[in-house]
């Protein structure tokens, strides 16, 4: 049986030379690290909402914005986004990991974002028009729950959320799941999308989505996280799947092998060693732009070609379905 693949693990996603991209140094005020950014393009711009943890250990996020994506960042000189727990109690202990969508025909982006709450993390979200005011929604997923976005349009009227319930004991794995709304505020129909796998797999232990889908002729081009617990602590690496255009609750393919992983010191060092964790994408017309938070302490970047990205997952051998 053929089980490797042409393509070696780190070709499809070519890390940026000078690594990491954003770290807290960079910041214009004290915070104590950088991470796990949502990103889109807007104004002409690419700009990231920023994880920032500050020195209570308190996340908030924070916009950069550059032309090229990789240089020059402009960082608000105060937090964009700060928790409102007056308002919103789920945000009580800081707001974490956006995943941001444009949505279609909407003048909105849509933020997907972790609170974590008194009763630990929950999905919240907001939309905003200019990344300066942000409309709350509030709590969309409770607790523990996380990695959450939405896809940029509706399916038979209704909207998609993809998200990752955890179990308190990770008996039976956390998986990615995907539930849908008439309005944004109800939710229902929930249903496990990608499982985690069993035993020596990556991908073994925990799931949960990256970047927010990307669309493709092909379909849903899903780049997802997978944890491997080690006796020296969990791994972060990163895989593929790709889900139906029409019907986005069914698998096209999962790939066997992660395509992505911590390698480099500033991925396996920090606070958090051994984590590659992608929150945003940018797609410039064949380029992908994958922003990933290096072990949760600063912000790097890797650089795919879509084509080469879609041929992989196309041609890649599996082994498991
Ligand atoms: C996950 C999330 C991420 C974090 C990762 C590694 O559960 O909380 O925010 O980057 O763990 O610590």
């Amino acid at each position: 049986m053929t089980i490797f693949n042409s393509y070696q693990t780190n070709e499809l996603f070519k890390r940026y030379q000078d690594n990491p991209i954003l770290k807290p140094s960079m910041w214009p005020y004290r915070v104590n690290s950088v991470f796990n950014a949502g990103a889109t393009i807007y104004d002409g711009k690419i700009l990231l909402l920023a994880r920032v943890e500050d020195m209570r250990g308190f996340s908030h996020l924070c916009k950069a914005v550059s032309t090229d994506g990789i240089t020059d960042w402009e960082i608000d000189t105060a937090p964009t986004m700060f928790p409102e727990e007056e308002t919103y109690p789920e945000e009580h202990y800081g707001i974490e990991d956006p995943r941001i969508i444009k949505l279609e025909n909407d003048p909105r982006y849509a933020i997907c974002y972790t609170s974590f709450s008194k009763s630990g993390p929950l999905v919240s979200l907001a939309t905003t028009e200019d990344f300066k005011t942000f409309h709350r929604f509030g709590v969309i997923m409770p607790p523990d729950d996380k990695d959450a976005s939405l896809f940029p349009r509706k399916f038979n009227e209704k909207w998609l959320l993809i998200h990752r319930p955890s179990p308190s004991a990770h008996f039976m794995g956390a998986h990615i799941w995907m539930s849908a709304s008439p309005d944004l505020i109800h939710w229902g129909d929930s249903g496990i999308l990608i499982p985690a796998r069993k035993g020596s797999w990556w991908d073994a232990y925990k799931v949960g989505l990256g970047p927010p889908p990307i669309e493709t002729p092909e379909g849903w081009l899903i780049i997802y996280h997978g944890v491997k617990s080690t006796a020296s602590g969990a791994l972060y690496r990163i895989g593929l799947a790709l889900l139906d255009l029409e019907n986005p609750r069914k698998i096209i393919k999962r790939c066997d092998e992660w395509i992505f992983g911590p390698s480099e010191l500033y991925e396996r060092i920090g606070d958090v060693g051994d984590v590659a964790f992608p929150c945003g994408i940018v797609i410039r017309g064949d380029e992908v732009l994958m922003y990933y938070g290096a072990a949760d302490t600063t912000i790097s970047v890797a650089i795919a070609s879509l084509r080469e990205i879609m041929d992989y997952v196309k041609y890649s051998k599996i082994t498991h379905h």
